[in-house]
């Protein structure tokens, strides 16, 4: 069995959360290898390891690190395969982490879970394998079903702590199914790839920097702006209409609600585009990335919608040669 997941820590001190991410794989049956190696103290250590499992048929990789982390980055500099990183809280709450991992320049993409939350890093690259391996995905689908057996067992457990004089409970009808955008009885003709959604016309100049490298690399998406706090049902229509695709990208401003609907409703990656509407992004960046367990988002850097773009190539170019190709050559391109 050849692993389809490389897990590098920056230190075996990361170890704690690594096993997150360990219990995860296993859990969703996804092979994996794990490495200690670092950026500062060992970069040819990391290069070695970065090339040769890419040759060697790596899907995804998982860069766990805390501190200065450099390491993410310096894998994304080495290979066209997802990077995932995973800041850890060794000072600050991770925050110096998290800012490292997810703050890339354009051309080179590393999409940033939460902090300490390996588990989530694994679920996403479980749902990026299962953009292209049909097995992937409904085990994904399968984890999700869960979710609902789990919340009603968790919230029958705190009722029956309640026992105030004015506690009084109300029924409710049984509620409708949660969405499964995983099963597609007919694939569409034109399928669409990639749908770029934004919830209002303030994000339009990130959303243009997608959309411009999406067309370079040609790969087909949709395009368009949907709030899900303004316009639910045309939300809910939207994402009806797009649940052919195989990845979508969020380009969210304030509080990220656009985000956190499109992960509610799919369980396909989400990769998400923090805008720097108000603190320069920060809120957005930090309601975005720090998503509960079992619902990661691949959260870019603020304002980066060129990186979202190549992220997407790299997920994409797994199952498709012609989107590889073009990816490379882009990728090997001077650039300016
Ligand atoms: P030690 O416990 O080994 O001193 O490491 C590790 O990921 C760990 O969280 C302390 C912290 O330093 C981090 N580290 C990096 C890198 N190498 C080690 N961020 C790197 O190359 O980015």
């Amino acid at each position: 069995m050849e692993p389809r997941v490389m897990i590098i820590l920056g230190s075996a001190s990361d170890f704690a959360i690594a096993e997150k991410a360990i219990r995860k794989l296993e859990a969703l049956k996804v092979p994996y290898d794990v490495r200690v190696a670092s950026a500062h103290r060992t970069p040819e250590k990391v290069k070695r390891i970065v090339k040769e499992s890419t040759e060697g048929g790596v899907e995804v990789f998982i860069a766990i690190a805390g501190l200065s982390a450099h390491l993410p980055g310096i894998i994304a500099a080495n290979t066209h395969r997802p990077v995932i990183g995973v800041p850890v809280d060794v000072k600050f709450g991770g925050l110096d982490a998290l800012f490292a991992t997810v703050q890339m320049p354009g051309g080179v993409p590393v999409a940033s879970v939460g902090v300490d939350r390996g588990d989530n890093a694994a679920i996403l690259a479980a749902q990026i394998i299962g953009t292209h391996d049909e097995t992937m995905k409904s085990e994904v689908s399968s984890m999700r079903a869960g979710f609902s057996s789990k919340i009603k067992k968790d919230e029958a457990g705190l009722v029956e702590k309640l026992d105030g004089n004015y506690y009084s409970r109300r029924e409710f009808k049984a509620p409708d199914a949660e969405t499964d955008d995983s099963k597609v009885e007919e694939p569409l003709e034109d399928q669409i790839d990639v749908a770029v959604i934004s919830e209002s016309y303030s994000e339009m100049e990130v959303v243009k920097k997608t959309t411009k490298l999406l067309d370079e690399l040609n790969i087909n998406y949709d395009s368009a702006v949907v709030s899900p706090i303004r316009h639910p049902e045309e939300f809910k229509s939207y994402m009806e209409q797009m649940k052919g695709s195989k990845l979508y990208i969020a380009v969210s401003g304030p509080s990220t609600h656009l985000e956190g609907a499109v992960v509610a409703s799919s369980s396909k990656p989400v990769v998400g585009v923090p805008c720097s509407g108000i603190m320069n992004g920060l809120d957005s960046l930090l309601s975005m990335v720090n998503m509960p367990p079992g619902v990661p988002t691949a959260t870019l850097g603020v304002n980066s919608g060129e990186n979202a773009a190549m992220f997407a190539a790299e997920v994409l170019g797994l199952g498709n040669k012609a989107v590889e190709s073009k990816l490379l050559k882009f990728k090997n391109k001077p650039s300016g």
